[in-house]
């Protein structure tokens, strides 16, 4: 009888332990996110984006994302110069991640052992905790999760951030990227009258500090934290040796020139996460501009050229009207044609003679 009290007693002692487990563990299973679907966003290299939906189909949903931080050497220019950048899934910007207002982020971000620095994120979406950067720090050989609730339409900029002068030298290496939270129901201009696209583009815009040796010629380093003084030097100086589309001096030009047809509508990204830039697309415009990519806000119409501040990120949609090769760039030609910040987008289609007619070719004047 005593045995089988005790086994009894045991057998409570057990349940209460279980059921208070449970206690203690169930509140984390208890936010409103964790009711929601599930959807695994799988990231592509830019200039390319996640396929996705303009109107939300369905309520929000936990969009899941992996980013794994890489530090590796890249050749920046078209001389070869190389520079060891610090990239989110090993690309320069890093990839955007396309959600909708409502939706949950939830990144696992990984920083593999190989590394030799640590790492964070902080998404400019994001509300709180330094965008997510207080809670990310990571060292080489860890990963950590974060979910973060998307309540803000528009296309914003993340780059890395692990503090003091680390900051601005991680994001100059290239730890940055885009996110771009569409509106549930979709864009409108300013009356209200829905604007689609038919495909997007994201062009990630990046400044490089390359410091030279005696003879001018630009310093490779070979180890990993070798440039830290010498590339901080030339930050200094606010004078960027490179600013480059998608990591290096033409990776959007010739066989990687962005493509389009006559009468579609593209919308193009732009990310700076450090600097300012003009962004213009030589013989288009910008249909409808979001230059501080507000959502929210109603587009600007039929721009030239418009201004994305540096740690913000913009949009742009026009509809092509004729073929041919355009330049897109960043109307600061210097930094355009001689630091690198310029894409091609090749257009196919038949041209209109109304828009545009040449009425005489060059030809021989008379003396
Ligand atoms: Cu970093």
């Amino acid at each position: 009888m005593k045995e089988k009290d005790h086994l009894l007693r045991n057998i409570i002692v057990v349940l209460i332990i279980c059921l208070g487990l449970l206690f203690f563990i169930s509140p984390a299973k208890t936010d409103e996110a964790d009711k929601l679907p599930v959807v695994i966003q799988e990231l592509v290299k830019p200039p390319f984006v996640p396929r996705h939906n303009i109107v939300a189909k369905g309520g929000p949903k936990v969009i899941k994302v992996r980013m794994t931080v890489t530090e590796k050497v890249l050749t920046i220019d078209e001389e070869g110069t190389k520079f060891r950048v610090f990239a989110f899934n090993d690309s320069v910007p890093g990839p955007l991640i396309v959600a909708h207002v409502g939706d949950y982020i939830e990144l696992t971000l990984v920083s593999p052992k190989k590394n030799n620095f640590e790492h964070n994120i902080d998404f400019h979406a994001s509300t709180g905790a330094l965008g997510g950067g207080g809670l990310t720090h990571i060292l080489p050989g860890e990963a950590v999760i974060l979910r973060w609730k998307a309540t803000k339409p528009g296309v914003f900029v993340y780059h890395c951030a692990p503090g003091g002068s680390m900051v601005p030298w991680h994001v100059v290496k290239g730890m940055n990227g885009a996110v771009m939270i569409l509106p549930r129901d979709g864009l409108k201009d300013r009356h209200g009258n829905p604007i689609t696209y038919d495909k997007a583009y994201y062009i990630g815009e990046q400044d490089f500090y390359v410091p030279k040796d005696e003879y001018g010629r630009y310093k490779e380093f070979l180890h990993p934290g070798d440039g830290f003084s010498d590339v901080l030097k030339v930050m200094r100086t606010l004078t960027p040796t490179h600013v480059v589309f998608n990591g290096a001096v033409g990776a959007l030009e010739g066989e990687n020139a962005l493509k389009s047809k006559v009468g579609e509508s593209v919308m193009f990204i732009h990310a700076q996460s450090n600097r300012d830039t003009r962004p213009h697309l030589i013989g288009g415009h910008g249909d409808y501009v979001w230059p501080n990519g507000s959502f929210n806000d109603p587009p600007r119409t039929n721009l030239e050229t418009w201004f994305v501040p540096g740690g913000a990120a913009g949009a742009m949609i026009y509809t092509f009207r004729q073929p041919g090769t355009y330049v897109y760039l960043n109307h600061n030609l210097i930094e355009a044609f001689i630091l690198g910040a310029k894409a091609e987008v090749n257009v196919t289609g038949k041209w209109n003679d109304d828009l545009m007619k040449q009425i005489m070719e060059p030809s021989k004047i008379a003396e």
